[in-house]
């Protein structure tokens, strides 16, 4: 038995774990002790892939769909039908008529972003979609525009900071997003141990509010003016940083004439959070010496998720928190991802807008809400074959009636996936993909995102099971079949397949990692397979040196940021009248819309979670059929009373609601309702400058359909 340093990519934490390994079989996984961060951290999702590693249900040989049925193909067989199904579909139809989606587990793989990319521009299609417009396209668009890179994220100062302002973020079952820390709660409650504090705004009192800092309630889909109301008191009572704002804003003197609109007392009503402590929030931000404002996906899903990134943005910098010791850092990080973006050109969007919609792309991709109406909208330009990278947005996406209507109408659906997920169940080819354990990494996406900046490489730990092959691999085939260069044209694709030879993806990341680790970046970075922490530049350097826009300032108010500020307004003369909100929750024991077919984790039964007091109004009780109904759709699924549940508010879980054609039999036998049938699609439900969907917030109308016991 062999033990291999290894680390989890499920989730952002990148918790480090031991591999036990005999010969070349997995035999268990476990919490590395010595890794430097997580220091013997790591989920039940990390140590039970195994399970997953191993499952019967995972694909390792191709699927070609013959007579209606995924049939077992050889490799070369199902790489040359994909081929020539694309290749058929873009020269009938054009380049557009063939779209790629990736998913969130592709960007926990340094090679896929990048092969993707280059699958992209060999196609010449502009209809490319990512999870990334399900999940924080608000924080893209809002960075690119206030910090000049869509890559450039302050990071909280978990272990420095006396403040810490936690918004629609439930890190003690998520790990969060946007930084990559595992152990946050841990490090959270000794913020509370010397003496500062945590706030955590979520309208559910959570598993992370229970564990630390003060619960503050808040109406759904109100964050936004939450935030500006917060702005407003900074400059009502004189707590900005005048030196902060004279040496690195621009556009400070619009911003405080629209918060003067936002009082504590003008936002109370929308909200229902008290003036008082809204002043209070904002004076002890202000004081504390070491403050941050985390805003994560509870706020990303509402209608205002970007002006609510912007304002998170603008109260770290009027408070002199940003780039400050204790409040949000601008890490440097192994690769410093945005200057390598801006020389590359790729944080510059393509000027292009999508045929539904007229969206710009964001990280030059188009919403994935408008995917569905791009294949079922006819016209020249109609989207006729996609290529699905590690993503399921049969379940992920909004609107999933549509999506799956759309999806059933393709000419060819090509999935790169571990399983025949509920989207590849619809799939005319699965092309069987490694997963984490079988590759080699490095946290490249994460590089800027670490509170405490690391690098880590891995070796596979195991060959791969059976035939599946990396994703890289998979696409640099399709495209040298379908004889499109890789990156679009022959020089790049000369390169890539130059360094392919010479010794695999890994010969393209070396040279990003030159600058930190010399000139054998791989060989210094296994001399430490726990991980090495990295010296990072002081704070302050990123407002002095490393701003991306223009101007060399935090751009305060970009015109298109702000462009919906007065229907923000609107709503506070409006607010909600006592229709039951919509919000999201996630399954400790899964992730997203996968991981529930792993037979030794069992998640919690699918359920409406609702508050005691709409219950009792409603006459529901703990176990009832419920039906839900939003202007989209409509769901049936088990209600559970819950008192941590605000009222006026229903929180469900996504990711349920399994295909019965998929490969997940135990995740099917499970039940449970998309909850994405709900959500809209198209052009009205998105925010027109991120295209972010909306899953948060949505009004819904709740009636009992059955009693506990009649539904057993
Ligand atoms: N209602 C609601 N909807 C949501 C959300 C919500 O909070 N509420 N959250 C949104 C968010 S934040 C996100 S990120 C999206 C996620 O949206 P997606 O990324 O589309 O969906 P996932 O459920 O993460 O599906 C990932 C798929 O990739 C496969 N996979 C896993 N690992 C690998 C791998 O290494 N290689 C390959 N090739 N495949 C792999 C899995 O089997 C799975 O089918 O969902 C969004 N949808
Ligand atoms: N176990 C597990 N871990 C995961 C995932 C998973 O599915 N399962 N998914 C991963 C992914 S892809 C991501 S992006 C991250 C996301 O990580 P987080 O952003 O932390 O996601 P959630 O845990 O869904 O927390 C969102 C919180 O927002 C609250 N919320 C909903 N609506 C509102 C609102 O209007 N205002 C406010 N203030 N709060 C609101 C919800 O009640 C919830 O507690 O988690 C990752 N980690
Ligand atoms: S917290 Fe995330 S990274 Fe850590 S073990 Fe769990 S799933 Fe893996
Ligand atoms: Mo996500």
């Amino acid at each position: 038995m062999a033990t291999r340093v290894t680390y989890c990519r499920i989730c952002e934490a990148g918790c480090g774990l031991l591999a036990e390994v005999e010969g070349e079989r997995l035999v268990s996984l476990r919490p590395d002790p010595d890794h430097v961060v997580s220091r013997g951290f790591a989920c039940a999702k990390g140590t039970r892939f195994a399970a997953l590693h191993a499952s019967a249900e995972r694909v390792s040989a191709p699927l070609v769909r013959r007579g209606g049925r995924l049939e077992p193909a050889s490799w070369e067989h199902a790489i040359a039908d994909a081929a020539s199904a694309i290749a058929r579909v873009r020269r009938e139809h054009g380049p557009h008529s063939v779209a790629v989606y990736m998913g969130n587990p592709g960007a926990f793989s340094f090679t896929t972003p990048l092969f993707t990319q280059a699958l992209v521009r060999a196609l010449g299609t502009r209809n490319f979609f990512t999870a990334s417009s399900l999940d924080c396209n608000n924080k893209f668009a809002v960075s690119a525009r206030m910090l000049g890179s869509p890559m450039t994220h302050p990071v909280p100062d978990l272990d420095r900071a006396r403040f810490a302002l936690l918004i629609g973020t439930n890190p003690a079952v998520s790990q969060s997003s946007f930084v990559h820390a595992p152990r946050m709660i841990e490090r959270l409650t000794e913020i509370e141990r010397r003496g500062g504090r945590v706030v955590v705004v979520d309208p559910r009192r959570t598993e992370t509010a229970r564990r630390v800092g003060e619960h503050l309630p808040i109406v759904p889909d109100t964050d936004a003016a939450f935030l500006l109301a917060l702005l407003h008191v900074v400059f009502d009572e004189g707590l900005e940083d005048r030196a902060a704002l004279r040496d690195h804003a621009a556009g400070a003197e619009p911003l405080r004439a629209l918060v003067r609109r936002f009082s504590p007392e003008r936002v109370e009503g929308a909200t229902g959070v008290a003036p008082a402590r809204i002043r209070d929030i904002a004076r002890a931000f202000a004081g504390s010496g070491g403050a941050f404002c985390h805003v994560s996906t509870g706020v990303n899903h509402g209608t205002f998720g970007s002006i609510a990134y912007a304002a998170k943005l603008a109260l770290e910098l009027c408070t002199g928190n940003l780039d400050r010791v204790g409040g949000a850092l601008v890490p440097r990080g192994a690769v410093d991802i945005a200057r390598v973006a801006k020389l590359l050109g790729f944080d510059r969007e393509p000027r292009f807008t999508s045929r539904i919609g007229g969206f710009s792309p964001v990280m030059g991709a188009l919403p994935t809400g408008i995917l569905a109406d791009e294949i079922l909208e006819p016209g020249p330009e109609r989207v006729r074959a996609l290529i699905v990278v590690a993503g399921n947005p049969l379940l992920s996406a909004p609107d999933g009636d549509r999506v799956k209507r759309a999806l059933t109408s393709l000419d060819a659906l090509v999935c790169l996936e571990l399983f025949v997920s509920d989207t590849a169940a619809h799939a005319t080819h699965v092309l069987p993909c490694t997963d984490f354990l079988e590759r080699d990494d490095f946290p490249l996406a994460f590089s800027q995102m670490q509170p405490v900046p690391f690098a880590q490489w891995t070796d596979a730990v195991v060959p791969p099971t059976g035939e599946r092959r990396p994703e890289w691999e998979i696409i640099a085939d399709l495209c040298r079949e379908a004889r499109l260069p890789l990156g679009g044209n022959r020089l790049t694709d000369a390169v890539i397949r130059g360094a392919l030879r010479a010794g695999g993806p890994r010969r393209l990341l070396a040279p990003l990692l030159v600058p930190r680790f010399g000139l054998r970046p791989l060989r210094a970075l296994r001399a430490h397979p726990h991980g090495l922490t990295l010296d990072e530049s002081p704070a302050g350097d990123f407002l002095k040196r490393r701003i991306g826009t223009p101007s060399g300032k935090v751009e305060l108010f970009p015109s298109d940021v702000w462009a919906r500020a007065p229907e923000l307004e609107r709503t506070l003369d409006a607010p909600g009248g006592g229709a039951l909100r919509l919000i999201t929750k996630r399954e400790a024991l899964g992730h997203n819309s996968w991981m529930h077919g792993n037979p030794r984790l069992t998640p919690h039964a699918h359920a409406a979670f609702l508050s005691p007091a709409d219950a009792g109004r409603l006459g529901v009780a703990d176990g009832d059929w419920v039906r839900l109904t939003t202007a989209t759709g409509s769901i049936e699924l088990p209600a559970v009373v819950d008192a941590d549940v605000s009222p006026g508010v229903v929180a469900v879980p996504h990711g349920f609601g399994h295909d019965p054609e998929s490969g997940w039999r135990v995740a099917v036998a499970r039940g449970g309702a998309n909850v994405n049938l709900l959500a809209p699609s198209g052009p009205r439900g998105l925010d027109p400058l991120s295209g972010m969907c909306q899953f948060v917030g949505l009004e819904v109308t709740l009636e009992r359909v059955a009693r506990a016991r009649a539904a057993e």
